[in-house]
């Protein structure tokens, strides 16, 4: 099959060496080297760019090296009718799920008021509460978020988590849909949105969201920028309603170095590493999808158009 590939990413030379390695049957070419658009029958891209679509006559498939899809809305002119592929990894998972239980023990356990100590050389000991007294709410129950609640409900914290349809995930609480959302606010101490960007989530971490959850609650993005309204979470930082954000998305990356955010402290800042993919597993599950689309079968993990994920 003829492939296009982009890894438009620091560490592209991995990610082509495993393509060369498990996809040596297919044809590859690698952008920009591109003599024959024409011939392109699958195209293995991230950030496509332009109106690059629109010179691949014979495109089979788009099959996106990442979990999330929404990129492509954002980079292309314009997307052909054919199926879009995205990873489901197992590895990509868990290391979601680490990146979060991380994060809520740094907060249930106040070390950032500790490192804060230390600047001064302060010795204060802080008494906390105990895990199944901090209730985690997780939005978003796909790959991700399913990892993620499993991690941390398995210390014991008190985790409820929130999907479009209903979800079954034995061992922890589980609600669908704007009807519940209102309630699983109300009990999540920590928020967690590890949701696609869609048209329905766009700007779902806002003012109103804010002002449902307990106070002093602590917000983690991990899932994209676009999901957050940044003016309303520092408005809810400053006046206290939040007592800490942790971010590693955001809707320009990298993130200009004249963002509020960086200075602020209540906010913790990664830069969109919260699941680092990975070269190896990633790999085989693309060259798993151009052998199905090869041998006419239709490839896993095909992102609904209508819901955008
Ligand atoms: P999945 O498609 O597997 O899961 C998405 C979940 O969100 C599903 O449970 C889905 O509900 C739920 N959902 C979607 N729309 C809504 C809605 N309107 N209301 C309530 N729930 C909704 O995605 P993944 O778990 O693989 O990835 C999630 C996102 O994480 C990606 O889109 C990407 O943006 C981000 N990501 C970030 C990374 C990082 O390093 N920071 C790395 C990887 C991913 P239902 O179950 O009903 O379908
Ligand atoms: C992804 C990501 O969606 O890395 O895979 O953010």
């Amino acid at each position: 099959m003829q492939v296009l590939v982009d890894f438009p990413w620091e560490n592209a030379e991995d990610w082509l060496s495993e393509m060369r390695r498990q996809a040596a049957h297919h044809d590859l070419h690698v952008w920009p080297d591109l003599a024959d658009p024409g011939s392109i029958e699958a195209a293995v891209v991230w950030t496509p760019g332009g109106d690059l679509f629109s010179t691949l006559g014979r495109l089979r498939a788009i099959v996106v090296p990442g979990a999330g899809v929404d990129q492509l809305w954002r980079h292309a002119a314009k997307l052909p009718d054919v199926p879009i592929v995205r990873l489901a990894d197992p590895v990509m998972a868990t290391r979601m799920a680490e990146y979060v239980l991380s994060m809520v023990l740094d907060f249930h356990r106040g070390f950032g008021r500790y490192r804060r100590q230390q600047t001064e050389r302060i010795w204060a000991r802080h008494h906390h509460a105990d895990p199944g007294e901090v209730q985690v709410g997780i939005m978003g129950l796909g790959v991700m978020g399913g990892a993620a609640a499993r991690h941390v409900a398995a210390i014991g914290y008190d985790v409820t988590g929130w999907s479009r349809r209903p979800r079954a995930i034995e061992g922890i609480r589980t609600v669908a849909g704007d009807a519940a959302f209102q309630d699983f606010l109300g009990r999540s101490d920590i928020l967690v949105c590890l949701l696609p960007l869609t048209s329905s989530t766009q700007g779902l971490l806002n003012a109103a969201v804010f002002s449902q959850l307990p106070d002093g609650a602590l917000v983690i993005n991990a899932a994209r920028g676009g999901h957050l309204v940044i003016s309303d979470l520092l408005g809810a930082l400053d006046n206290g309603k939040l007592g800490a954000a942790v971010l590693d998305v955001f809707e320009d990356e990298p993130l200009p170095a004249n963002s509020p955010l960086w200075h602020h402290p209540k906010i913790t800042i990664t830069p969109h590493i919260a699941s680092l993919s990975n070269p190896a597993t990633g790999v085989g599950q693309i060259v798993r999808a151009l052998d199905a689309l090869e041998a006419g079968e239709r490839p896993e993990h095909i992102v609904d158009p209508a819901a955008g994920y």
